[in-house]
């Protein structure tokens, strides 16, 4: 008798996937941090990879049998290394959260000081945050945007540094619309010979396709998640000098983690291969392009976007001039077929679980093949729903709406749905 598949063990939860997979299909997903993976991607993660153990680092495992481990491993290591032209990459860190601490580990003692991005102002929690453990554990010293653009204030930066003398100084974001200037951050690191580190999670594929700058030369460590415009699979990696790597190692392994998860491995393996291609770069301007029409559609519908629009994958959009908090609108356009997240702007006066903002990204989008046009519609659509957030027949309009357009963009890497 063959063994049962999922269905017939687990009816419940292969219902559960099979509905999820029916959302993926049919609604636009604007999460910035989220992608559809390739379906080559999601058969490594998927593969038997994930039942080996495999403790340690190629040619030095702490269990035996890692004839193909070690080899999966090192290819994922030398593409990385080729697509971003690093001198090496750590490919273990479950996802981004540990790939910073892993970073926090390697360099520095509890107390030390740190200087990192606030999280109102677009920086993330893992760089001092006061509700992290990065923030619990050291001292760390945020820096924000300015009033007045809404851009990085650099000379806060600089004060913070001088002022504090940083082991590290974090540069990246989750909610920053626009480029970020690797040369300041490292002539200020530089200054102060604190390490930069530059967590590249949202951009990481707009990097490799070579439409925003690259830390490489100028930050001496380079953090990242797999799974965000790379489009690889859920998880993390470290990119850093020569001068770095058995510090970052260790930290890695057996500093904070156990066995690394192989079929995540193989999968960066993969994603790395597709981001090398030519139709990769396509597809990272894409992205920008794609946002690029987005912003401009939303202003043209009277949205208020932070910094004025986006030179990237990214638009924070301020509802606080439409008086519609960023929960009522984000939960309305989901009802709508438009998945996004509510979000804090700069200096925003709501508190975090109740924000002023939402955030909205194109690497989704982008994947499926949708381009300026379909921008267009979803920038009408995002504006009316924001407009009438309590208007059923509005949302329920526009959700079949969204289901008509997303019908002619299959989603990569989605099964095909039993009932889309
Ligand atoms: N949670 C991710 C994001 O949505 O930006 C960052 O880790």
């Amino acid at each position: 008798m063959s063994e049962p598949n999922l269905t017939q063990t687990d009816p419940e939860i292969a219902t559960l996937i099979g509905r999820e997979v029916q959302r993926q299909h049919e609604k636009l997903r604007l999460i910035p941090s989220e992608n559809y993976a390739s379906k080559a991607v999601m058969e490594a993660t998927g593969s038997v990879l994930s039942n080996k153990y495999s403790e340690g680092y190629a040619g030095k495992r702490y269990y035996e049998g890692q004839q193909v481990v070690d080899e999966v491993e090192t290819l994922a290591i030398k593409r990385l290394k080729s697509l971003f032209g690093v001198d090496h990459a750590n490919v273990q860190p479950y996802s981004g959260s540990p790939a910073n601490l892993a970073v926090y580990f390697a360099f520095c003692q509890p107390g030390d000081a740190v200087v990192g991005m606030a999280l109102p102002s677009g920086g993330h929690l893992t760089h001092g945050w006061n509700v992290s453990i990065t923030g619990g554990y050291f001292n760390a010293h945020q820096y924000g945007v300015r009033q007045e653009d809404e851009l990085v204030d650099f000379d806060q930066v600089a004060k913070l540094a001088r002022e504090h003398r940083p082991r590290l100084i974090w540069c990246g974001a989750t909610a920053y619309p626009r480029i970020i200037d690797y040369d300041r951050f490292a002539e200020i690191a530089q200054d102060v010979g604190a390490v930069l580190v530059a967590d590249i999670a949202h951009i990481a594929g707009l990097v490799a396709a070579g439409v925003h700058p690259s830390p490489v030369g100028k930050a001496e460590v380079i953090t990242s998640t797999t799974h965000k415009s790379l489009r690889g699979p859920r998880g993390g990696m470290i990119m850093c000098d020569r001068k770095h790597r058995k510090k970052v190692d260790k930290a890695v392994f057996p500093g904070l983690q156990g066995g690394p998860h192989n079929g995540t491995t193989a999968a960066i393996a993969v994603a790395a291969h597709e981001a090398s291609q030519p139709a990769f770069k396509h597809y990272g301007s894409a992205i920008v392009e794609n946002a690029r029409a987005l912003a401009e559609a939303l202003c043209g519908h009277g949205l208020r976007l932070v910094t004025g629009g986006t030179d990237n994958h990214l638009i924070l959009a301020d509802l606080t001039p439409k008086g519609v908090p960023g929960k009522v609108a984000a939960q309305a356009l989901d009802r709508a077929g438009i998945v996004c997240n509510y979000n804090s702007i700069p200096f925003d006066p709501r508190k975090p679980f109740d924000p002023s903002g939402i955030r909205l990204g194109t690497p989704a989008l982008t994947s499926r093949g949708m381009g300026a046009d379909e921008m267009k519609h979803v920038g009408r659509w995002i504006a009316a729903v924001v407009e009438a957030p309590d208007d059923d027949r509005l949302q329920g309009r526009v959700a079949g709406e969204v289901r008509d357009l997303c019908a002619s963009f299959p989603a990569p890497g989605v099964p095909a749905s039993s009932t889309a």
